[in-house]
């Protein structure tokens, strides 16, 4: 997650404004120093009237106080503008840019890759699929308080605000994977708000938006796990395709939960607070208010471990 190893043009434009600050607060501040050890020279007072004394203070105030801060903000300002605006998203000379709406949530990623007319919207969570060596403009807003969203070796960040969107392009050079967190304290649980980033060649990258755009399969299968999810969890959690009389939605708060689509493929479970295996899901669903605090879902107690563990191997087998 480091800033200095960059990876794509915005992060790049950034690595050299950090040292083009770190560079100039040194100078500053090493001239700085020189002048207060300076002060402790020991040497005779030349006597010197009081119009003088002003004078020489004068000189000290517009030079050192005014016109070395505004020349410096300046140089920097002049050195950093070109950064800023290569995170916009102006239009591009041939075609358009890759959109993937990015919304936090309290304390998860909810992330959106919107359909064409008539398509479906495709959905998932906590992990951020993106083509390489291509602009991507991250439409980004908040649900609750605000977040900020950071791809440290990709540049960044921005402020997600509830309900204003805006927009930051950001470009991977190269397929990878990527280390991503929340930047804005957003709560409780805030250090446990990862988001894996995977940056695949734009052939992989289709094919794997492909695999989730297709309708979805019907459900053989764990009919009791279904029936159980339809109870106790679909008010939360959309998975596509499941059956709609299944649903019981009896809740009377707006909590929503990340979609779990394509849970049984993600890298990882309640924003990278457990890394997902065989029978990670049962685990995380027994002891997720342990695991992270706090968090949004509300335990399980009510729910026989059987059940759960139904439930978590049904979920486990949901991918594309
Ligand atoms: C009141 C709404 C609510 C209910 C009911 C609920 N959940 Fe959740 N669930 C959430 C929220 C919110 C999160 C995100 C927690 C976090 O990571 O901070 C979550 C996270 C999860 C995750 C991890 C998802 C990920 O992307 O890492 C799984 C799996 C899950 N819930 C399954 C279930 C199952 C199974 C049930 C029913 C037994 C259930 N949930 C009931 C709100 C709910
Ligand atoms: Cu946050």
């Amino acid at each position: 997650m480091s800033i200095l190893d960059h990876s794509g043009p915005a992060a790049r434009a950034q690595f050299w404004v950090w040292w083009a600050m770190l560079i100039v607060t040194v100078v500053v501040s090493l001239s700085v120093y020189a002048l207060w050890l300076y002060t402790f020279r020991r040497r005779e007072q030349p006597q010197r009237t009081p119009r003088e004394e002003r004078h020489i203070m004068l000189r000290w105030v517009l030079g050192g106080g005014i016109a070395l801060p505004v020349v410096s903000i300046v140089a920097l300002l002049v050195f950093a503008a070109p950064t800023g605006r290569s995170m916009l998203p102006l239009p591009l000379p041939e075609g358009e840019a890759e959109r993937i709406e990015v919304i936090g949530h309290q304390w998860w990623w909810e992330i959106r890759y919107p359909g064409e007319e008539g398509e479906r919207d495709v959905v998932t969570a906590n992990r951020l699929v993106m083509p390489a060596g291509e602009p991507v403009d991250f439409r980004i807003t908040s649900e609750d308080v605000i977040h900020a969203f950071w791809i440290p070796r990709l540049g960044g960040k921005r402020d997600m605000i509830p309900g204003r969107h805006s927009t930051i392009r950001l470009e991977a050079d190269v397929p990878g994977v990527f280390g991503a967190q929340c930047a804005e304290y957003c709560g409780a649980q805030h250090t446990h708000m990862l988001l894996h980033v995977e940056v695949l060649e734009r052939d992989a990258y289709d094919a794997w938006l492909a695999e989730r755009r297709s309708p979805p399969v019907p459900q053989e299968g764990f009919d009791q796990a279904r029936e159980a999810f339809g109870e106790h969890c679909a008010a939360c959690h959309t998975v596509a395709g499941f059956p709609d009389e299944l649903v019981v939605d009896d809740l009377e708060h707006d909590i929503r939960g990340p979609d779990l689509s394509d849970i049984g493929s993600r890298p990882t479970l309640g924003a990278g607070v457990l890394p997902m295996e065989e029978g990670a899901i049962a685990y995380w669903l027994q002891h997720h208010q342990t695991l992270k605090p706090g968090n949004r879902m509300p335990p399980h107690h009510h729910i026989d471990t059987e059940t759960l563990q139904d439930i978590g191997a049904w979920l486990e087998t949901l991918e594309p």
